[in-house]
């Protein structure tokens, strides 16, 4: 492990409760793991997935001071779910408070609730692990999803998304464009030809 993941796993748990860490690892973990799966850097995504929810722990006010103090812009959905800034809010902090300077991380953080057309190949993988990780109990399709994010990463993307949407349709939430943007986007731009999985 190296000293700045050592010292930000420290950091996580001063500010984070107990379940919010426990997950926080898993996502690190579990991106490592996809990012070994899919020639990725290891040690990017575990970066990444140690601080993709750093600023969850604190209340939307805080969120929307934050985004005042770094300037940041908030749409009319993050205005109605002010809970979406923490993926924006998180970014920042991880720049400014946690010194990571890597544009690839800060977007894995940054687009890690959205997704957000072209996403890379990491914030792919942090967006996968933020669904799949071990402690996620919120879907019956998570053994599907959790072997399909191995073999195939755009695959699992997509139904996450898809799972995402069909499960904000079931409630009063607000969706956020970029969420559905994310989905259009992907959902069209998928060669036919991998469109059915062959490996289950
Ligand atoms: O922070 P986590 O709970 O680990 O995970 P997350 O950042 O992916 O947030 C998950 C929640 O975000 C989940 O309940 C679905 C919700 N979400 C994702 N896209 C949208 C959304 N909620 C609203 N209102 N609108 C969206 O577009
Ligand atoms: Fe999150
Ligand atoms: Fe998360």
């Amino acid at each position: 492990m190296t000293k700045q993941i050592a010292k930000l796993r420290k950091d996580m748990k001063k500010v984070m409760d107990k379940k919010r860490f426990e997950h926080t690892l898993g996502v690190a973990y579990t991106s490592a793991c996809l990012a070994m799966c899919h020639d990725e850097n290891i040690e990017k995504a575990e970066l990444a997935g140690l601080l993709h929810d750093c600023a969850k722990c604190m209340t939307n006010e805080e969120r929307l001071d934050l985004c005042k103090k770094y300037a940041l812009t908030v749409t009319e959905a993050e205005q109605k779910n002010p809970f979406l800034l923490h993926a924006k809010v998180g970014a920042a902090l991880a720049a400014s408070l946690y010194e990571v300077d890597d544009p690839d991380v800060l977007n894995a953080i940054r687009s890690h609730t959205t997704g957000r057309p072209g996403m890379s190949k990491l914030e792919k993988i942090v967006f996968v692990a933020d669904y799949i990780e071990p402690m996620r109990t919120h879907s019956a399709r998570l053994p599907y999803l959790r072997k399909l994010a191995f073999h195939d990463l755009d695959a699992a993307l997509i139904e996450i998304l898809k799972d995402t949407l069909d499960y904000l349709h079931t409630t009063d939430a607000q969706i956020d464009p970029q969420t559905q943007e994310t989905y259009d986007y992907y959902a069209s731009n998928r060669p036919k030809e991998r469109k059915e999985a062959s490996w289950n």
